[in-house]
């Protein structure tokens, strides 16, 4: 790839990286934010003053460039966007740049609504227990352009992939891809179901019968998504499979036959719920294909500690157990937190909005919640929602929430943040809101 100028939209992480990976190619490189530089960090500020950029606006300019990279964050309708389609320029996501720039070998992708950074976390754990150099990058928090220029150090290359970046990529072809589950989420920008469901397809487009596209058969949209020529490997909690990999009820063991391959595997030995076995399911199938060996697979599944923010336990205090679920910014993700907990909960719920309804978590509040702690904007909305499903407190903040929470729980319950919203209206991003749960929560210890 030959560019010499190129504009990136958005100065987050992605939109750095993309810059910092064209400078260093060569590119004269242009930063274009929409935020004005009052609403910018000061280091992030300082990155961006390197470059040539324009902050507050999207301004034509970007048009007097030979390729547009966009960060995920950017909805590809932008007005800006649409000109620069007129002109033919070429516009690609920051992943789509690091897939086109890097010469990565061995790629194997996740996406779905739920579970991906523990798929992707759990798999890359695969991939390191069997003796492989592995990369985990993308959507999970490292731009993959961080990794340009770095290829030849892995043998693997593991990418948490958003709906927002696959929108934006042209060629990007992984040898296994894995779309792990599909419900109501990022409606605002993908507007339906089925263009969110179209989104997370594209994962397969490129793919050819070299590759792997790994399914899961317990999800009506994931069931009939179309994977052109890879060869398909299904999975399942609910059904026994003759071929592709299932949970043994029964049993209580993962069973699998990949690619003549046969055999059985433990359940993760640290990972609470159902959701969980469907996650190590999903990484198992995606190992298997990539060669990975089961031994190495099996020891990962009694080894994997879980990932922070997701159903994690933080500590316990007067026999009430405090769990920090941060990452459940939408509605299934919290329904999938009240499924694998089985101790009477006290809930915080609430954030900023996402447009899907809160009702689906009526009957598993009912059946396990003592009561609701309701913070930020959505509060209103979700107690219109849940009606009487269990008794509503308006608490605002979070460190209300906790004491509040803290003052009713009796030992044996616990305290669940999992606010099924997103965090924005009150935080930088889910990891400062649990890391804010997990600093409260101690400081009622002391
Ligand atoms: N911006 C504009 N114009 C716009 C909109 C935004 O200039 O019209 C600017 C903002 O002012 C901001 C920048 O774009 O400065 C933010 O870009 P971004 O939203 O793409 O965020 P990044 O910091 O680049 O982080 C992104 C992912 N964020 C999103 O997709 C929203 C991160 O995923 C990812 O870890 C990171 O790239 C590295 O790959 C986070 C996420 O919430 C975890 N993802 C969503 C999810 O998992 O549900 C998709």
């Amino acid at each position: 790839m030959n560019i010499s100028r190129a504009a990136v939209l958005g100065a987050g992480k992605s939109g750095i990286s993309a810059a910092r990976a064209l400078k260093k190619m060569g590119t004269t490189v242009f930063i274009s934010d929409s935020r004005p530089a009052s609403e910018i960090a000061p280091q992030s500020l300082r990155v961006i003053r390197r470059f040539s950029h324009e902050l507050g606006q999207h301004s034509e300019k970007i048009l007097a460039q030979d390729l547009i990279v966009v960060s995920p964050g950017i909805h590809l309708d932008l007005p800006i966007l649409k000109k620069a389609r007129k002109k033919n320029i070429e516009i690609l996501g920051e992943i789509e740049l690091g897939w086109q720039l890097g010469g990565f070998k061995n790629v194997l992708a996740v996406t779905g609504t739920n579970g991906k950074t523990t798929t992707v976390s759990l798999l890359g754990h695969m991939c390191k227990k069997a003796g492989l150099k592995t990369l985990v990058a993308g959507n999970i928090g490292s731009p993959l352009c961080d990794y340009i220029g770095q290829a030849d150090r892995f043998e693997r290359t593991v990418l948490e992939i958003s709906s927002y970046q696959l929108e934006s990529s042209v060629a990007f072809r992984p040898d296994v891809a894995c779309v792990l589950n599909l419900t109501a989420d990022h409606l605002e920008r993908h507007h339906t179901l089925r263009g969110y469901s179209l989104a997370k397809q594209r994962i397969f487009m490129n793919q050819t019968t070299l590759d792997y596209a790994v399914l899961n058969l317990d999800d009506a949209w994931c069931k009939k998504m179309s994977t052109g020529n890879a060869n398909r490997i299904f999975f399942s909690t609910n059904k026994s499979l003759k071929a592709g990999v299932f949970y043994d009820r029964k049993f209580k063991k993962i069973r699998f036959s990949v690619d003549g391959k046969k055999g059985v595997l433990p359940l993760p030995a640290h990972l609470p719920g159902l959701h969980n076995i469907e996650n190590a399911c999903a990484a198992a199938a995606m190992a298997l294909a990539s060669k990975v060996p089961p031994a190495a697979i099996a020891k990962s599944l009694l080894t994997f500690k879980g990932v922070e923010h997701r159903i994690e336990t933080v500590l316990t205090l007067r026999g009430v157990g405090f769990i920090n679920d941060s990452k459940a910014t939408n509605v299934d993700s919290t329904a999938k937190a009240l499924q694998a907990l089985h101790q009477p909960l006290w809930l915080i719920l609430g954030g900023q909005d996402k447009g899907s309804p809160y009702a689906p978590l009526k009957p598993l509040i009912k059946k396990k919640v003592k009561g609701i702690l309701m913070i930020g904007e959505a509060a209103k909305i979700i107690e219109k929602g849940l009606g009487k499903a269990a008794p509503m407190f308006h608490c605002g903040t979070l460190d209300r929430a906790v004491s509040e929470a803290f003052k009713r729980a009796e030992s044996g319950d616990a305290i669940l943040l999992s606010p099924a919203c997103a965090s924005f209206d009150q935080f930088k991003n889910f990891e400062d809101r649990g890391n804010r749960f997990k600093a409260f929560v101690r400081r009622l210890k002391s």
